[in-house]
């Protein structure tokens, strides 16, 4: 019998999106619930034990954290298979996901998260998109009071965050560009999981056209800045090949 699936999730986050592309290429049927950064705490504390997204519920079990929930995936449902057949491939995989999950990621969102945090109707209508007009401007009016715990949460100390995103997406797609040199994939010469990471991630360089990462239209001024900044860098054109070739539409049930 199928396995009872459900995602709790940010719309539109690249943590969030690694979890959705799994499931989808994997071809899961799901239940998707999006939940709103600041009034997401108590449900997904009381799922949880801690605040972060995206949860995955699968029979019952309550994973958190999206490299556990990467594995877990790959583990039940090994086709298509994502990671590489060779140890060494693994490492390298896992390595990626790290640097990606750890350094890279978490610096971009700082900066993206700062651009955001001064245009609070956009920020409702991103987060907010699968609820109703009328929640996300009633979402809007309340964010400028949690601007602190969104600065707090997220290590956005001031000014030289932004910057620093600047640089961290610079190196992440700098990466991307010199590693796919060769055969168009990040380890190897096939899709693998880590191709996957670093696309998610770097989605949000170039909004690529698919349901789960593009944004609101129009955009709005921070965003389209960020996205102006990167559209002539070689790595967000693999981006978009990576969408274009990977990444089905949603698996999600309503
Ligand atoms: N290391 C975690 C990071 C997840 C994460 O930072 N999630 C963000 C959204 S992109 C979040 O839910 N933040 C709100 C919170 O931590 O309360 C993972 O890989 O899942």
């Amino acid at each position: 019998m199928a396995a009872h699936v459900d995602l709790f999730q940010f719309r539109f986050s690249p943590f969030n999106e690694k979890a959705r592309w799994m499931l989808d290429i994997k071809r899961v049927p799901h239940k998707r619930t999006s939940v709103l950064p600041g009034p997401h705490v108590p449900k997904i504390k009381k799922l949880t034990g801690q605040t972060a997204t995206p949860v995955l519920r699968i029979d019952g079990q309550v994973i958190a954290g999206s490299a556990r929930i990467l594995d877990e995936l790959e583990r039940r449902y090994p086709d298509p298979m994502l990671m590489p057949a060779d140890e060494a491939g693994r490492r390298r995989v896992l390595e990626i996901q790290k640097r990606f999950d750890e350094d890279w990621t978490p610096r971009m969102r700082r900066a993206v998260l700062t651009t955001l945090m001064d245009e609070p109707d956009y920020w409702a209508r991103t987060f907010g998109a699968d609820h109703s007009r009328l929640k996300q401007r009633l979402y809007a009016l309340v964010l400028p009071l949690a601007r602190g715990l969104v600065r707090k949460g997220n290590g956005i100390t001031g000014p030289e965050s932004v910057a620093d995103g600047f640089t961290a997406a610079k190196e992440a797609l700098d990466f991307v560009e010199q590693e796919t040199k060769a055969t168009g994939y990040l380890v190897g010469d096939r899709f693998t999981l880590a191709d996957l990471v670093a696309a998610s991630s770097l989605a949000f360089c170039c909004d690529p056209p698919h349901p789960d990462m593009e944004r609101p239209i129009p955009h709005c001024r921070g965003v389209a800045a960020w996205i102006l900044a990167w559209h002539d860098h070689v790595g967000v054109r693999w981006v978009k090949t990576m969408y274009e070739n990977h990444r089905p539409q949603p698996m999600a049930q309503t």
